[in-house]
């Protein structure tokens, strides 16, 4: 039975829309996947160095049969098919694909973590995933998403700009 996966998807470089919609069809791709739901888009200012473009961040929701590591390694593999290239940690990227949250599932181990041990502290992540998932609660926390964003500061607010272009395939 397939379990709700949630995928951030972020781009400050080139062509940012772009490499979202390729992320989220490459995404929408995989194996036995199912797009269940993708957010608006949204435009924030960079978390981390600070002389860096702008990001255009979205979040998608997929019925994945996979399991998490598989995703996860999926994942990394559509980054490095967009030219992502790894060198300055939290520094600028075509294209990076987090995953937030596998069903409710707690995982820590060294390659990875669930759910994404960052989210709760970025409006760009709990703003688009409020949005497709208005009820979903923190499986640590036992809180709704929706009470961790309203805890944010206004000053971090993330700005739906626009949709995504649906894959063909979804
Ligand atoms: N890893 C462990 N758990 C996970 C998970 N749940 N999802 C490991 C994804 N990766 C996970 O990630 C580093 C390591 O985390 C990997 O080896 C993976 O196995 P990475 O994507 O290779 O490197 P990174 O993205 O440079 O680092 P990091 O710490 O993941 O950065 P983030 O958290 O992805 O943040 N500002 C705005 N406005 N919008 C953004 O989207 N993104 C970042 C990057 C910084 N500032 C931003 C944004
Ligand atoms: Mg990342």
């Amino acid at each position: 039975m397939p379990e709700r996966a949630h995928i951030g998807l972020g781009s400050n470089l080139g062509d940012r829309r772009g490499y979202l919609a390729a992320g989220l069809a490459a995404v929408a791709a995989l194996p036995g996947t199912h797009l269940a739901a993708v957010s608006s888009i949204y435009e924030t200012p960079p978390l981390g160095p600070a002389d860096q473009p702008d990001y255009l961040n979205a979040v998608c929701a997929i019925d994945a049969p996979l399991g998490p590591v598989a995703l996860l390694a999926a994942l990394h593999k559509i980054e490095n098919q967009h030219r992502r290239q790894r060198h300055i940690r939290w520094g600028p990227r075509t294209l990076d694909l987090d995953l937030l949250l596998y069903g409710e599932r707690v995982i820590d181990s060294a390659d990875l973590q669930l759910p994404h041990p960052h989210m709760n502290d970025r409006s760009f992540v709990l703003a688009p995933l409020c949005e497709i998932a208005p009820d979903l609660h923190h499986p640590l926390t036992a809180r709704p998403f929706t009470a961790h964003l309203a805890e944010l500061t206004h000053s971090d607010a993330a700005r739906a700009i626009g949709s995504l272009a649906l894959p063909e395939n979804a």
